[in-house]
């Protein structure tokens, strides 16, 4: 590290550790999360960018006390076997494409994640496995993640463009510990995050569930010894984060509640719920599932993987995708979604 950099970060970790940020910044909160947000005025000037089959307000409502919303049978069979078979296509042909993997397994460090082609193909089907921005090699995938129910509650929540931030793929429960993702998933803002949870097959309750805590997203921030955001700087633990949380959830009595949602269904979550995956009870049953974290061109003018760049972007029913600047050639290039 140069001198001048050197100087920058002592300057931010000093700037950082006198004057955490300790909450969301409330000139930039999303107009939903604010203490006068009244729905029912919101929705009687609303233009919806689709028509839903959900009620909007009701669910608005919901979003507002419990952090969470699960849209019921809202994506079309067609869409979701469109997408799984492209997933298939790449784990029995990884050489053939490049894209970002993980898998949480000793056996692969101290490099867990790296190009697809580099893992043994038998890894790529069991447990521990991520796979990053799938939607960049898949149209079905972008038409997922944008589908019009989705994109919908993400307008009437930001009022603002929304934007891809990144999706992850799984064929297995996570089993990740609790945590919320605005300290980690971050844009330049991080209350402007969402997510949302699409599952390719109904889920077991012995599979590793997702689980989270009902109204969390009101909590008190965890503090990393530098505020709320974690970062190198940051003089605590992701463990210390879960066990915070964990204690300060049941403290305030949030209840614990466990998504055994079906095929067709979506969770979307606030950036500040707490959740985690659950420890799969049954080592053969698959969790499959299509996490997508969406912000607002505001906060992510940019690919997370290139902040100086100017994106090459794609927009699918009003949404922003950034296509994926460290493999171009591969963007698009599972192309069943495109008869959808
Ligand atoms: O699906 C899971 O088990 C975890 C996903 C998650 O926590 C996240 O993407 O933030």
């Amino acid at each position: 590290m140069g001198v001048l950099s050197q100087i920058k970060q002592k300057a931010l970790t000093v700037k950082e550790q006198l004057f955490p940020q300790t909450e969301f910044d409330a000139a930039t909160l999303p107009w939903i999360d604010r203490t006068d947000a009244n729905i029912d005025t919101f929705i009687k000037d609303y233009q919806p960018p689709f028509e839903v089959s959900y009620d909007l307000a009701e669910k608005l409502k919901f979003w507002q006390k419990n952090g969470y919303v699960v849209l019921e049978q809202a994506i079309q069979a067609e869409l979701l076997n469109v997408f799984w078979s492209d997933v298939e296509e790449l784990l029995e042909n990884p050489t053939k494409y490049k894209i970002w993997t993980r898998i949480d397994l000793p056996q692969f460090d101290p490099v867990r994640e790296r190009q697809i082609g580099e893992f043994p193909k038998e890894a790529l089907k069991g447990k521990y496995v991520k796979l990053n921005d799938f939607h960049n090699l898949s149209v079905a995938g972008k038409k997922l993640m944008t589908h019009p129910a989705i994109v919908t509650f993400l307008d009437a929540i930001f009022q603002q463009k929304t934007v891809v931030m990144q999706s992850l793929t799984f064929l297995y429960g996570s089993q990740q510990p609790t945590h919320q993702d605005f300290p980690w998933v971050t844009a330049k803002m991080p209350s402007h995050l969402a997510a949302a949870w699409i599952p390719l097959e109904d889920i077991k309750i012995d599979s590793g569930p997702l689980y989270y805590y009902i109204g969390s997203h009101k909590m008190p921030k965890f503090n990393f010894g530098n505020g709320i955001v974690y970062n190198q700087r940051s003089t605590r633990t992701p463990l210390e984060f879960a066990e915070y949380l964990d204690k300060t959830c049941a403290e305030l009595n949030y209840p614990k509640d466990t998504l055994l949602i079906k095929r067709g269904d979506v969770l979307i979550w606030h950036a500040a719920l707490a959740h985690g995956g659950d420890i799969i009870g049954n080592p053969e049953q698959t969790r499959k599932s299509y996490v997508c974290h969406y912000s607002t061109e505001e906060a992510l003018p940019f690919h997370r993987h290139r902040p100086a760049q100017k994106p090459i972007t794609e927009h699918h029913n009003g949404v922003a995708i950034y296509n994926n600047p460290d493999f171009g050639d591969q963007e698009n290039i599972l192309k069943a979604g495109e008869k959808l």
